[in-house]
């Protein structure tokens, strides 16, 4: 029998549940988590006291901690993560299946027992504003404090949560334990048909913290499909003009393609007048509202961002953003108590701990943070943090991008024809693959909606659910491709990017709203060069105009590693794709 402390809540269900998956994994106590300060307190002792946590000089970064995972635990494992239906062809060929009676069994095996001499943390939590009709509650059970404790940041944690949901059994079952945090015993998989999650063998954040990529985007996408609305990896900003209109904008990028960087960004110098508001940088819920437009919510409170690469001249109110009361994963960490990444501020090191632990060279050629290293913070810690996060109908989406990382091929941006069209741009995007997920960094891969590693069904229904959206909604946000990434052939990125992709923002606002200047092309609306120049943008005419080029030849080349991949899908690919790629290969000819 296990010791219990904490608040255990009212509903049967949640109790039942966590006494089955108890008496599987056997821990020594269960704590159940009521998300107060109180609890954060006493909860960060513990984490400190057992080395889940060390604190940093709290003088300078007060509130903050420092996690150092296990070495071989450092980003998500895509070929460790699987959706288990009952028919393969339901998860379809963008994820890893296995039955889900073989799979419950094969994890059944590696939890039983897995928390003995351990405490099991019961966390309930809630993923979008209360009250809300687009919200989803969700209850974690694990064995790790730094999991409850980012959970707590990441998420709408505790009374909450357990208060929306009353009496009902409609809440996602998510069982996380590290067990043994061996490779060969990781497994991270998805059961949509009973609303579950099962991960064990990891502490890393996307593959530990349930409420993010698995609730919020693989179980949300197949429960969204179910119920007639959309789970996106989407940012969602409001971009307010010199005369204070504020229009919203989602934006779809794979990993670690600067999604927290456009989420607050900080516009030049040069456009007086503009600001950002934050609502979201990860993950946006939509639904079509009573005036036929899509409206938007961000489920998740707080950021896990990358760190390295973070910087005034980055992102300024990242930096702001993680003064105080921040975990950071995997950073380094310099001999007064204070962290250091690969472009922070402050100059390189002379003496510091690299992310490992061990005394870093900086001459000796590896970096000192992770290049996949992180911080979790409060959204309400953003300099730009939007009230708006709160409101229970959301915001009113008027575009959507879709980005990915091309060093050639790709102008800067375009504009899809229509939804149709729009869906087939999100449904091509292909990136070059960085490293929030462990294997090769560089390739470039297909990653539709940058959703292929997210999606929780089959992708060709997913495309079918998206073109039936367009359908419902009678006024759907306008849709636009970028690439910030574009190379010159000496290898130099041609666009300063940042505080300047408002200039790119500003022309897609004018479009979403019927105005602006645009060329039409066989790949969509390309911005007049003039749209995106003057008052202060620093960069050459040769290269604005190569930035909005489009390249027939090479878009035309492009043509059959399109149809490889749709072919893929088989008869799961909708009418409207395989249509949309018949009249692109047309307008390239004609
Ligand atoms: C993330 C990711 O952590 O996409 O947001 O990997
Ligand atoms: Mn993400």
């Amino acid at each position: 029998m296990s010791n219990v402390a904490g608040t255990v809540p009212n509903n049967v269900h949640i109790q039942q549940w966590v006494k089955q998956m108890a008496a599987m994994c056997q821990p020594d106590n269960v704590y159940w988590c009521d998300g107060s300060d109180e609890e954060k307190e006493q909860l960060t002792k513990v984490a400190v006291q057992c080395g889940d946590l060390l604190p940093l000089n709290q003088k300078v970064s007060p509130g903050c901690y420092l996690h150092r995972s296990a070495l071989n635990d450092v980003a998500r494992t895509e070929n460790l993560t699987f959706v288990c239906t009952e028919q393969q062809e339901e998860a379809g060929p963008n994820n890893n299946w296995m039955a889900p009676a073989e799979s419950y069994d094969k994890l059944g095996k590696i939890f039983a027992s897995s928390m003995h001499g351990r405490t099991l943390y019961v966390i309930p939590f809630l993923m979008g504003p209360q009250g809300s009709a687009f919200s989803k509650v969700g209850v974690q059970v694990t064995d790790s404090v730094y999991v409850v404790l980012n959970m707590r940041l990441m998420t709408r944690m505790g009374k909450i949560a357990l208060d929306h949901l009353g009496n009902s059994d409609d809440f996602t079952r998510c069982l996380h334990a590290k067990a043994d945090l061996d490779m060969e015993r990781r497994f991270i998989c998805h059961y949509p048909q009973d609303n579950t999650v099962w991960s064990v063998g990891s502490g890393y954040g996307g593959n530990a913290l349930l409420a993010k990529k698995c609730l919020s985007l693989r179980i949300a996408s197949k429960l969204g499909q179910q119920e007639g609305w959309m789970a996106e990896h989407m940012l969602i900003v409001g971009v307010e003009n010199p005369d204070g209109e504020i229009t919203y904008v989602c934006g779809a990028f794979p990993s670690a393609c600067g999604k927290t960087n456009m989420a607050m960004l900080v516009p030049p110098v040069s456009m007086k007048g503009w600001k950002i508001h934050t609502v979201g940088d990860d993950i946006s819920w939509l639904r079509v509202g009573k005036d036929g437009r899509l409206w938007a919510i961000n489920p998740e409170a707080g950021f896990f961002g990358v760190a390295p690469g973070t910087g005034s001249n980055t992102n300024p109110n990242a930096v702001r953003t993680v003064k105080k009361d921040t975990i950071f994963t995997n950073v380094a960490l310099r001999d007064d108590g204070t962290v250091w990444w690969e472009g922070h501020d402050d100059p390189v090191p002379a003496n510091a701990q690299d992310w490992r632990g061990k005394p870093w060279d900086p001459e000796g050629g590896s970096p000192a943070a992770h290049p996949n290293a992180r911080f979790t913070v409060s959204i309400k810690q953003c300099p730009t943090y939007s009230p708006e996060w709160e409101k229970p109908e959301g915001v009113p989406i008027s575009a959507i991008l879709f980005g990915a990382r091309r060093q050639k091929l790709v102008p800067l941006v375009y504009q899809s024809f229509n939804w149709q069209h729009g869906t087939f741009l999100g449904a091509t995007l292909a990136s070059e693959t960085t490293a929030a997920a462990t294997g090769a960094v560089g390739v470039v891969r297909r990653d539709p909606m940058a959703m292929l590693p997210f999606c929780g069904y089959n992708m060709g229904d997913y495309w079918g659910h998206w073109l039936a959206m367009g359908k419902r909604a009678s006024n759907p946000p306008k849709i636009f491709r970028v690439n910030w990434f574009q190379r010159n052939e000496r290898g130099r990125f041609l666009w300063p990017g940042f505080g300047e992709n408002l200039r790119v923002l500003r022309w897609v606002i004018e479009r979403a709203k019927g105005g602006g200047q645009a060329d039409e092309t066989p790949i969509g609306y390309v911005p007049k060069a003039a749209s995106l120049s003057g008052d202060g943008l620093e960069i050459s005419k040769a290269d604005v105009d190569q930035l909005v080029s489009v390249d027939r030849d090479a878009w035309k080349n492009n043509l059959k590693s399109q149809s490889d991949f749709f072919d893929t899908f088989g008869d799961h690919l909708p009418t409207g794709i395989k249509d949309e790629h018949k009249a692109l290969a047309a307008r390239l000819k004609a």
